[in-house]
């Protein structure tokens, strides 16, 4: 069992394992030098040799405990035949929903379509710098990609004020996503996937009253069906108000925690094992500070099962020697 797995599903306290979300990516001289003669995102994430390259990256330099596969949630609306871009300094640009094509859609192209993610996962799952380690896939949380597909954009700035408007797209939408979800989920656990995570990015959106239509029913439907392949599920609901009520019905077997969430009340409401949550601005300050924020989080979850992990993914003007000094604070604890 990895350190991760003893952490998750034997509750281990005695082990702080970590690894940090987009650990692959933009802050590593190394991923900007292959980004820079791939310039379209997509194929990148469609070509298993360079993909599964850029996963490795982080651990050739740190010793972290996963590998997070190098993919986007926005595949899922690419398998869809939704068009989707990513533009340089904008972001992710969706074309139109065609709720008519992608009602059509069976599974067996949506696979033919996703199948380098899956070859990926199995060069990753069989590298020889991940044994010992969990090879993490994952998924967007059904809300956070319909934001995507119908927003059209990221919401950074805001939904667009119709985004409610037509019940029966946004009712049809979620429930193709959902069976596309279950697909993708079984394929990458097929393919090695030992832990899957579930990125909703976007749970701070909405009110409290629509967290059980948006969120909590269909994320806890999918917590169970990951379940029933006997694999661990993590759940990062990033600013979401009610973090215990979310654990008591959504039933992952961790909560990722985002940064605005106080440590010290979610190790009192909290029973299942926590990841996550320091700040990564604080990776941009100094060693001094990440050392005292840090061990903050691990001091406070000393006796509670925890990995250690950001409270969003690492921004890319993360200096890589801040990165490799906060890995030796929480291997040395
Ligand atoms: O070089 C580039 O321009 C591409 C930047 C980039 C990278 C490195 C994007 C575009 N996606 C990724 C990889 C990625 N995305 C990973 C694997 C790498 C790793 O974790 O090490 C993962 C897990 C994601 C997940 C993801 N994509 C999320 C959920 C996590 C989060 O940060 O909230 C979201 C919201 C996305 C959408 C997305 N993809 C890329 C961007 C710039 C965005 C966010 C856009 C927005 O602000 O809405």
């Amino acid at each position: 069992m990895t350190p991760i797995e003893e952490v998750i599903i034997n509750r281990k306290t005695n082990t702080k394992p970590i690894w940090v979300m987009r650990q692959a990516g933009r802050y590593l001289p190394e991923f900007r030098e292959i980004r820079k003669n791939n310039t379209d995102f997509i194929k990148l994430c469609l070509n298993p040799s360079l993909s599964t390259e850029i996963t490795i990256q982080p651990l050739k330099r740190f010793d972290l405990d996963a590998a997070i596969i190098f993919s986007d949630i926005l595949m899922l609306p690419y398998g869809l035949n939704q068009k989707v871009e990513f533009k340089k300094g904008i972001g992710p640009i969706l074309g139109t929903l065609d709720l008519n094509s992608i009602s059509k859609l069976e599974e067996i192209d949506f696979v033919s379509k996703m199948k380098p993610v899956y070859d990926l996962i199995n060069l990753v799952k069989n590298h020889d710098l991940t044994k010992d380690k969990s090879t993490i896939g994952f998924v967007g949380a059904p809300w956070t990609l319909l934001v995507y597909m119908i927003n059209q954009k990221s919401p950074k700035d805001g939904l667009k004020n119709n985004f409610f408007k037509n019940d029966y797209l946004i009712k049809k939408t979620l429930s193709i996503i959902q069976i596309f979800l279950k697909v993708h989920i079984k394929n990458q656990i097929k393919s090695g996937a030992h832990i899957i995570q579930i990125f909703d990015s976007w749970a701070g959106l909405l009110d409290e009253k629509d967290y059980a239509n948006y969120i909590y029913t269909p994320t806890a439907d999918l917590v169970e069906y990951i379940k029933s392949f006997n694999i661990p599920v993590i759940c990062f609901p990033k600013g979401i108000k009610k973090y215990k009520e979310y654990c008591d019905i959504v039933r992952p077997n961790t909560i990722c925690i985002d940064y605005e969430v106080d440590p010290k009340k979610i190790i009192q409401d909290i029973k299942i094992p926590v990841q996550g949550g320091m700040d990564p601005k604080i990776l941009l300050t100094d060693q001094e500070n990440l050392k005292k924020q840090a061990t903050k989080y691990l001091d406070i979850f000393k006796d509670h099962p925890y990995i250690f992990n950001l409270g969003h993914g690492i921004l890319p003007e993360t200096d890589p020697k801040m990165m490799d000094y906060l890995v030796k604070i929480v291997k040395d604890y």
